[in-house]
């Protein structure tokens, strides 16, 4: 089984990788994700929410969002220290990434340069720097670049056909479009869904198909499992067996070679022994910190005890240059 990076994949295609043997789909995703990467290292990023809650967006999974009931507290942009006092902390953990999140349908240009000041300040530590702060047009992508940011997360979050059953405020299309933005700036990709939210298999072999057929693959492919936040309309949704979870990021691996597959959401609902059938079909990056933005992530020692566990380092401080033609990164 050779990796290929392909842009063409047909949703029936990927169905058909998602419906295989449990065990042919791993050992497949495991062959090629190590002529790719080195299989017993994961890239860890801590998490912050600079800017939590009253988002005008009616996102159905999110706890943030203004319209739904969930118990989280408003606040406003967080002062540069403050952020800073977080991301020596995460650094000190052994973080090489740290991702910085606001409950904004997209940034006044304002709240960009008091965030590209935060990048700056970030950088200048030492650490790689993410953002994730809605709809971007290609003057804030390229203000952000030149800020020094490395990556920016902006999620498809499910398949086009499914997409509207979840969120009405903001159109595939325009994420689509900041998607362009972000890679147009020079900037690498964060992008990816959710699992869990009532989709079909279909849905999410369509929502791989959209990421892996974007121009370039995305550096990073966030797969999150919904956490079910009471008050927010997802809550009570049918859990998605986690076999299937398991099944999509080893589709992902084989669809994205060259890409870091993260576990995102969800790991408090998953015990070492699902996570680790995920990592061997190919995710290699998680989200490291006791909290993701609102809701709970596993402690760090407890992650520290699954790595040993399972004999994984942490992977230390990387490169993030874009690869020649910003095509996905080959790691031969
Ligand atoms: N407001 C910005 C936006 O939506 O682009 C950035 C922050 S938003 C919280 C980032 C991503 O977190 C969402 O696109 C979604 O994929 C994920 N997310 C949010 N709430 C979640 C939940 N309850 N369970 C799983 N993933 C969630
Ligand atoms: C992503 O795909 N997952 C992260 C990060 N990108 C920003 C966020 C998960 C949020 C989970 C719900 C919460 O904590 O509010
Ligand atoms: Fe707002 Fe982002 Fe939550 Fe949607 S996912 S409600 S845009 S914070």
């Amino acid at each position: 089984m050779k990796s290929e990076i392909r842009h063409d994949w047909s949703i029936g295609e990927v169905e058909e990788i998602l419906s295989l043997p449990f065990n042919d789909l791993l050992f497949q995703a495991q062959s090629i994700h190590r002529q790719q990467f080195d299989p017993n290292q994961v890239q860890v990023s801590t998490l912050l929410s600079i800017k939590t809650g009253a988002c005008p967006e009616d996102c159905g999974y999110c706890s943030q969002s203004a319209r739904n009931d969930a118990e989280v507290e408003p606040e406003r942009l967080l002062p540069i220290d403050e952020v800073l006092e977080s991301a020596v902390a995460a650094k000190e953990k052994g973080a090489t990434r740290f991702c910085m999140g606001a409950a904004w349908r997209n940034p006044t240009d304002t709240n960009l340069q008091r965030v590209a000041e935060m990048v700056r300040a970030v950088k200048d530590m030492g650490m790689e720097t993410c953002l994730t702060l809605g709809m971007l047009t290609a003057e804030q992508a390229q203000k952000l670049k030149d800020a020094g940011l490395d990556y920016y997360n902006h999620n498809l979050d499910t398949s086009p056909e499914f997409y509207g059953e979840v969120i009405t405020t903001r159109t595939y299309e325009d994420r689509l479009q900041t998607l362009n933005h972000v890679r147009e700036a020079g900037l690498n990709v964060c992008s990816g869904g959710i699992l869990g939210m009532g989709e079909s298999r279909r849905d999410r072999a369509s929502m791989l198909c959209q990421l892996s057929n974007l121009p370039s693959h995305p550096e990073s492919v966030p797969i999150n499992l919904l956490v079910q936040v009471e008050g927010t309309p997802l809550f009570g949704v049918e859990e998605l067996d986690l076999l299937e979870f398991v099944r999509t990021v080893a589709a992902a691996r084989i669809m994205m070679p060259g890409s870091y597959v993260r576990l995102s959401a969800g790991r408090t609902e998953m015990t070492d022994e699902l996570q680790a059938l995920c990592f061997f079909a190919g995710a290699n990056s998680l989200f490291y910190g006791d909290r993701l933005l609102t809701t709970d992530n596993p402690e760090t020692d407890r992650d520290k005890q699954l790595f040993a566990r399972l004999g994984l380092s942490m992977e230390a401080h990387v490169e993030t240059e874009k690869p020649p033609q910003g095509r996905a990164c080959h790691r031969v």
